[in-house]
């Protein structure tokens, strides 16, 4: 997998080398590179913002810098089968979810561009779209960030680990959150000693009964998605819920029936 990413601050990224991402560089299953905008300016002052059409604070950054770097990213003039995907992180887009880092895990060549200040011109993504590029927009949760470095990190870390042969022991992704589109919590994690401290590890957990373990463990799940994230339990598809799992939620005050558990008020 190719990536690039354009930055104003193009040594944020210095620091991928340090992490498992930098291994995979090392084994050659990515390639990163991280480019400066302002490297494909022409003025002296290497601007890439200017102040918003119609008023306003802050600056917004200028179409025309990111169309000579993207043109010449993307390969624009260029008649390659690459086909790369465009991504910009956005906190107005919709949400970067695992289903995202699946499908992106499949690409050949990604392109992300870093936006900082107050955006950059929504003409950018318009104009890649309709050349034909699959342009991305996501946002990576509702907080406020100054740029669309960490954001992008975030997502490339999504996105890597899942390449073949990145992960140390596979079975490891599977088993997590969020895969299969049957999105729980996890239930909790213990080690030895059996008592710390004074506090316990469940008993069941030490039973050796593998199938009174798994039934623990399920409901520890579904209590807890129930308590943190009740909008992963009305997400559920009804027809993959055992018979077990169906009595847990009817007693934690869901209806389960049709398509999605409801929420008895
Ligand atoms: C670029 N706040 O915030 C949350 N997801 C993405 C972002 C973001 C931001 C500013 C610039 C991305």
């Amino acid at each position: 997998m190719d990536i690039d990413i354009v930055s104003v601050f193009p040594e944020y990224f210095d620091v991928l080398d340090l992490s498992l991402l930098g291994k995979a560089k090392s084994k050659g299953l990515i390639s990163v590179r991280a480019h400066n905008l302002r490297d494909w300016t022409h003025d002296v002052h290497q601007s890439v913002d200017d102040t918003p059409v119609g008023g306003g604070a802050g600056m917004v950054m200028k179409p025309a810098v990111w169309a000579e770097c993207l043109d010449e990213l993307l390969g624009i003039h260029t008649e390659s089968p690459d086909r790369p995907i465009l991504i910009f992180p956005n906190p107005s887009a919709p949400l970067f979810t695992q289903q995202d880092a699946t499908e992106l895990s499949h690409a050949q060549h990604l392109v992300f561009g870093c936006g900082r200040y107050e955006g950059y011109d929504a003409r950018i993504p318009v104009y890649y779209r309709e050349r034909g590029v699959d342009v991305r927009e996501y946002s990576i949760g509702d907080y406020v960030l100054n740029g669309g470095e960490v954001a992008v990190s975030v997502m490339l870390e999504a996105i890597t680990r899942l390449l073949p042969g990145f992960m140390g022991n596979p079975d490891s992704i599977v088993e997590e959150s969020y895969t299969g589109g049957n999105a729980l919590l996890e239930h909790n994690q213990y080690t030895k000693p059996a008592t710390w401290r004074g506090l316990d590890v469940p008993a069941v957990l030490l039973s050796g009964d593998h199938a009174k373990v798994d039934r623990f463990r399920r409901d520890e799940a579904l209590e807890k998605t129930n308590r943190i994230r009740p909008d992963l339990i009305a997400q559920l598809d009804c027809h993959a819920l055992s018979k077990a799992d169906r009595k847990t939620l009817i007693e934690l005050g869901w209806e389960v029936s049709g398509d999605h558990p409801r929420r008895i008020s």
